[in-house]
């Protein structure tokens, strides 16, 4: 049994946890899901053992403890899903790597103090979806990567989801066409659906 330890969110799981949710119902090996609060992921004693830098998600698969979520995609993929998910494997991982410019966007735009740092962080924001777009426009498999469905896509649905379209300040996904023919696809899959049911 996999634990995935996670924040509380009213809507089950944080963005980036829920990356790891939707890789564990795509792998479907048992693992189960532990909440831990804020105050003791920013607090308390126990957890910065698990995690220096006091974030979720964090993987412990019996003995092994994987952190941050770019990691514990490439375990996952490597140690229960035997490669799949991550068959060109270093594309997979510059994608997944790529998709930090778009949370750290996101991540900025909430603290943003005035206009300018706001219309900052949204331009850095659509950079990174307009990406993601050119990327999706040239794919030969509707997927990110030429060879299919990987982390890539798991990494990004999380942020791109249409949840997430307030938290990226648009209010549509018209003029990311590719995004949103995409997104549709992704969030069709029964387990990327069921890691956004509470
Ligand atoms: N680089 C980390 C980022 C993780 C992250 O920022 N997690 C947020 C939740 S989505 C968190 O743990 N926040 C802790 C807090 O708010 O105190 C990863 O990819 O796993």
């Amino acid at each position: 049994m996999l634990t995935l330890y996670h924040l509380p969110y009213a809507e089950g799981y944080g963005a980036n946890a829920r990356k790891i949710a939707i890789l564990l119902n795509e792998l479907g090996v048992d693992w189960k899901g532990e909440a831990v609060p804020r105050n003791d992921v920013r607090t308390s004693p126990e957890y910065v053992l698990l995690h220096p830098d006091r974030k979720v998600p964090v993987l412990k698969d019996g003995e092994t403890t994987v952190i941050e979520s770019a990691a514990i995609l490439q375990y996952l993929a490597e140690v229960h899903g035997s490669g799949k998910f991550i068959e060109s494997k270093y594309d997979a991982i510059a994608w997944v790597s790529l998709q930090n410019g778009l949370s750290s966007a996101i991540s900025s735009l909430a603290h943003a103090d005035d206009e300018s740092q706001t219309a900052k962080a949204i331009s850095n924001a659509k950079h990174y979806l307009g990406l993601l777009e050119d990327k999706l426009a040239s794919s030969k498999s509707g997927y990110i990567l030429d060879s299919g469905y990987s982390i890539a896509d798991i990494a990004w649905i999380a942020f791109v989801d249409e949840r997430r379209k307030e938290k990226l300040r648009l209010e549509s996904w018209e003029q990311f066409p590719n995004v949103a023919k995409w997104q549709k696809k992704v969030l069709a899959r029964p387990a990327v659906a069921k890691a956004y049911e509470n």
